[in-house]
């Protein structure tokens, strides 16, 4: 993309509403725009980082063994009155009347919805277990909406819902989904840890939280050093071997993580004194174990190998899509802007042309643009082609966040070289025209 051919509308001064780092980031590289309380249009760049991190979520998912499925923002209030959740959940949903009066809601998560569609479609325990999960957004009428994307009340969910016939199978379900989340922040530049958490109003008796630890996060958060050193997500375990989930959830759940929430004094305890870490976290997902709260409520059962009827086994999968786009920031950001992970930057490189009308850095510019652009790549580079000064230029690529800068001045464009500058690191180096574009694509 042109710069000048962009809406990238970015702001010079930290605009007054945003008390937290990543809410004035995302403002100020013009990532996104409120429109009402907690409620967001997502600009190029938002749009963009917001698509990468769906997109990793979705193969994640997909690789679990997960299938995608798309329900409606929309839902029936009686299809609530089932579960009784329509009066519980209290002043946070969004409800609403169709001409024809009757009572609708904007879907703050989807239990019931998906519940009736296994409920109308499936009728044997052959047919489990299933897991089916979507990408859609969510309306809460949060109290206090804050933070930018970080609690918003129209906020992109990535929820999923697991169906087996027995307990032992709804586990395994659960340490499935728990691996699939912990490769799917790992692919996206972060640390979550998987946290001991509150079931809340989805139900149930087991659940995490998982949280990138950063000192602006909501909850209050307890954990076992030893965390630090694993690495989380690994890929030695397999999908395909019950065991291996076994390992997986032992190693995730041996050592001590809980919210504030959960905390057990007593347990803490026995973590060694220097091992004992306390912080701040921002949850970015939440995975549910609830038996058959919904199945039995809503009347769902298969028939079982013996031939009585059974309610299956559920849970449901939450991670928050447009809350990671801010909870990305909040880890990886420094005094001059953002500093993207490259598996979600909106683009891989910024060209910054310092001489903008001169012929030569011209000509390489374009050369290096038109490399960036190829089909097979997609559109990964951000051409800064404005009249502005360097410096401009500078300010703006580090606040932008790309994980490269190409730097392309009179000197070094008249034999072919460029500056190529790593965002993460502020190393810089001079390079021909084709190994800069080796580095930037490896
Ligand atoms: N039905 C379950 C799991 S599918 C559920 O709704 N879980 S949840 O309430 O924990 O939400 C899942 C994730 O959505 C959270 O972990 C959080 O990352 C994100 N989320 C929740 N509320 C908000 C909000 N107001 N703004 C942005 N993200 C949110």
């Amino acid at each position: 993309m042109r710069l000048t051919r962009s809406l990238i509308p970015t702001l010079k001064e930290n605009p007054a509403e945003a008390q937290i780092v990543s809410h004035r980031l995302m403002l100020r590289a013009g990532m996104i725009r409120q429109q009402s309380a907690g409620i967001y249009a997502w600009l190029p760049l938002g749009q963009r980082v917001l698509s990468r991190i769906a997109a990793i979520v979705r193969d994640e998912q997909n690789r679990a063994g997960v299938q995608e499925i798309l329900m409606p923002t929309i839902q029936s209030a009686d299809l609530w009155r089932e579960s009784g959740r329509y009066d519980a959940y209290g002043p946070e949903m969004l409800r609403i009347r169709d001409r024809h009066d009757r009572e609708m809601l904007y879907g703050p998560t989807n239990e019931e919805m998906v519940t009736a569609l296994m409920r109308d479609n499936v009728q044997s325990y052959r047919d489990l277990p299933q897991m089916l999960y979507h990408v859609q957004w969510k309306f809460r009428d949060e109290v206090r909406p804050r933070f930018g994307v970080l609690r918003g009340r129209e906020f992109l969910m990535k929820d999923g819902y697991s169906f087996d016939q027995d307990q032992a199978g709804a586990v395994a379900s659960y340490r499935r989904m728990m691996l699939a989340y912990m490769r799917t922040f790992r692919r996206l530049g972060v640390r979550a840890i998987p946290m001991r958490a509150d079931t809340g109003p989805i139900g149930g008796d087991l659940s995490h939280e998982f949280h990138i630890l950063a000192p602006t996060g909501e909850s209050g958060v307890f954990y076992d050093s030893a965390f630090e050193a694993i690495d989380l997500g690994s890929d030695s375990y397999s999908y395909e071997r019950p065991e291996d989930l076994d390992a997986f959830f032992a190693q995730m759940t041996g050592l001590y993580a809980a919210t504030d929430e959960k905390h057990d004094p007593a347990a803490w305890g026995q973590v060694a004194e220097a091992d004992r870490r306390e912080g701040r976290g921002i949850e970015v997902g939440q995975i549910f174990y609830f038996g058959t709260k919904y199945s039995e409520t809503m009347g769902f059962t298969v028939v079982g190998p013996d031939g009585a009827k059974i309610h299956p086994e559920m849970g449901s999968y939450g991670i928050g899509v447009s809350r990671l786009a801010g909870a990305i920031i909040e880890a990886s950001h420094d005094q001059a802007g953002i500093i993207w992970p490259d598996n979600v930057a909106p683009f891989r490189a910024a060209i910054l042309n310092l001489r903008q009308g001169d012929a030569v850095t011209d000509g390489l510019c374009e050369q290096i643009y038109a490399r960036l652009s190829e089909q097979d790549l997609g559109d990964q580079a951000l051409y800064d082609d404005r009249p502005a000064r360097a410096g401009e230029k500078f300010a703006d690529a580090d606040l932008l966040g790309h994980p490269w800068q190409i730097i392309v001045g009179p000197r070094g464009a008249a034999n072919n070289q460029v500056e190529l500058k790593r965002r993460e690191t502020g190393e810089r180096s001079e390079l021909s025209l084709e190994d800069a574009l080796v580095r930037v694509l490896s």
